[in-house]
């Protein structure tokens, strides 16, 4: 107790609601000690050393991959936990159905007990954070307490962390709270709790990714979809992507796919030979985040809140994503992958060498399942990536051109389309479905409606979610049009359809071609799809696939749209906000809200 009572009096803050934050979590943890991150290199050296030595972290081959780490997650701890995640606001209606909702009192007396003396022979850290460029206008700091070294070198892979971000937290005088404690890591004691009315997160029992990496889908999705509500902007699970044509033009597209499908791929493609060769190139802003508002001129101008990732690692290889291969070579922390016999990092679909050891540090036996958990990670620093684009850190963001939604559907979907404007691409994301994966824990593979790939992160009521959205349709506004695709369409004998990842800038070009006004479509049931494009040319797939890739089924449409229209009609009657008669129906005109 006296080691924290003497580094209080050192708070290296001016800030007073900050040094009392800090001071009543230690009081209610009892931590060993208190440390302040300055984010330096010095630090983060400290703590990998420390880490290497209590066995937290593995050094990787430092001949293959200089300054890499492998962590091992309790093996019940490996992924997002939505049914343990709450929003705690006053008004339970306010969290609307796509939330747990608790009272906050009750979330408040839940969370004390259990952080009460958990940071008994720990240390504190506090994590002083920006999430954006930190001179940008759209940026919002936090600081998160955590007792989880691991989480505090991911921390500073991901955000702008230490004392810049502290300056800025006290000259704006606020910040959002995080407190996080792995407690003993055990799912029965385990919660993820948002206060946005108080601008605070809790969570408690998890060392993974979401779970505890507060800057991340706590702070950068709920709590700020949440304000960006209240004051006009949109806070979205979607990546930023910018596309260079040969006459050196670029557009941006920010792209919502729900989590593990596809965002981190798309967001660093690299062009095919012939793209390449024509001078095609593609930069990447962001790949999870993206918040984005209006600007003087009328358009959407976004910035990506991280400054780094925390990629998926199986399906990661030189041939789907050679740029994010090559960004994990060094200075990188892997978790849940498996080694090869010389300690390098391995998961399926890298090459056909095989593991040594799983994920688990088991000498691998495919017996008990993939050599690298499916959620395997990598956490790596954005300015790694070959395809880092030069306006990732403008502070003024980029203008965003197309919006495009997607899922993972085996039918139904059709390679593209574009909505027919933008009350309809409301409708289009808000009504978009995908098949589970392993992002989270559960049963993967169910089709369910992930509207705008917010279903996990949508800190209010959809309802209120989707009015907020149709409120960007107002006079002066140049908004982007909105498209539909699915990479993931499959055949009767469970194969893909279309090749994805590289090849995906065919259908991007379409979108921009379409964004330029440059080609025609046809109305067809979903929206406007493609008349002419380059979808197949030079492709080496049999055309009738990718035309069947393409193809809308009127039986299996009639399916889908029941159902969108239902799930629409729900979230009109459960927000008194949201009053909208479906825009689905072909020749319907849109009621005006
Ligand atoms: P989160 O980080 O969870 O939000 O996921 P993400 O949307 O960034 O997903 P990511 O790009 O990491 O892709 C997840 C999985 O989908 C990986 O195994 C990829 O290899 C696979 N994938 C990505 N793009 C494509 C594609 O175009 N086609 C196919 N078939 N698979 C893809
Ligand atoms: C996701 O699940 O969408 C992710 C990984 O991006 S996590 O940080 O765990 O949320
Ligand atoms: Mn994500």
């Amino acid at each position: 107790m006296n080691a924290v009572l003497e580094l209080d009096a050192a708070a290296p803050t001016s800030l007073s609601t900050l040094a009392s934050w800090v001071e009543e979590v230690a009081a209610l943890t009892c931590p060993d000690a208190i440390r302040w991150c300055d984010g330096s290199q010095r630090e983060y050296d400290a703590l990998l050393a420390g880490m290497e030595a209590d066995g937290t972290l593995i050094a990787l081959n430092p001949d293959t991959h200089p300054g890499c780490w492998l962590h091992r997650s309790d093996p019940e701890d490996v992924a997002r936990v939505e049914h343990l995640t709450f929003v705690c606001t006053r008004d339970a209606e306010a969290a609307g159905p796509n939330n747990q909702w608790m009272a906050p009192d009750q979330a408040h007396g839940k969370m004390d007990a259990l952080f009460a003396g958990c940071m008994r022979g720990r240390i504190l850290y506090v994590v002083p954070y920006c999430m954006g460029p930190i001179d940008s206008p759209l940026s919002r700091c936090g600081v998160e307490i955590t007792d989880s070294p691991y989480v505090v070198a991911n921390m500073r892979l991901m955000t702008r962390m230490g004392a810049q971000a502290l300056q800025r937290i006290e000259r704006e005088g606020h910040f959002v709270r995080g407190l996080h404690s792995l407690g003993e890591l055990d799912p029965d004691r385990r919660f993820i709790m948002h206060f946005p009315e108080e601008l605070s997160i809790q969570s408690y029992g998890s060392g993974y990714g979401g779970n505890a990496l507060l800057g991340k889908k706590c702070h950068a999705l709920r709590i700020a979809s949440w304000q960006a509500r209240e004051e006009g902007w949109l806070a979205e699970h979607m990546l930023i992507v910018g596309i260079e044509n040969p006459q050196g033009d670029t557009h941006y597209i920010a792209a919502a796919f729900p989590s593990a499908c596809g965002k981190t791929n798309l967001a660093m493609l690299v062009p095919p030979p012939a793209y390449r060769e024509a001078g095609w190139k593609v930069w990447t802003v962001g790949d999870d985040i993206c918040w984005m508002r209006p600007g003087p001129d009328g358009q959407l101008w976004a910035i990506n809140p991280e400054a780094g990732y925390f990629g998926v690692a199986p399906g990661t290889s030189a041939k789907s994503n050679p740029n994010a291969l090559a960004m994990i070579q060094r200075d990188t922390i892997y978790t849940n992958v498996a080694l090869t016999d010389d300690c390098q990092p391995w998961w399926e679909g890298l090459d056909d060498r095989a593991p040594a050891f799983d994920w688990q540090g088991r000498p691998y036996d495919p017996a008990n399942g993939p050599a690298a958990h499916p959620n395997a990670r990598f956490t790596v620093a954005a300015r790694q990536c070959p395809s880092w684009s030069p306006r990732a850190e403008d502070p003024q963001g980029v203008p965003i051109s197309a919006i495009v939604f997607g899922g993972r559907r085996a039918t139904t979907m059709p390679l593209v389309f574009e909505a027919r404007d933008w009350r309809h691409g409301v409708f289009v994301g808000a009504t978009m479905a995908s098949e589970t994966t392993a992002a989270a824990t559960g049963q993967v593979g169910l089709v369910r409606r992930d509207p705008m790939a917010m279903k996990p992160f949508c800190g209010y009521h959809f309802g209120d979610y989707f009015a907020h959205w149709l409120s960007f349709d107002e006079p002066g506004a140049r908004l982007p049009k909105i498209f539909h695709v699915n990479w993931f369409r499959k055949d009767a004998d469970g194969n893909f359809l279309w090749p994805g990842f590289g090849e995906n800038l065919r259908v991007l070009e379409w979108i921009i071609a379409r964004v330029e006004g440059r080609v025609g479509a046809e109305d067809g049931l979903p929206g406007f799809m493609p008349l002419e494009h380059h979808f197949a040319e030079g492709l080496g797939v049999d055309p009738d696939r990718v035309a069947l890739a393409l193809q809308v089924d009127q039986g299996e449409w009639a399916i889908e749209q029941r159902a969108q229209d239902q799930f629409w009609a729900e979230s009109r009657d459960r927000s008194a906000r949201f009053d909208a008669s479906a825009p689905s129906s072909e020749g319907e005109e849109a009621t005006e809200l």
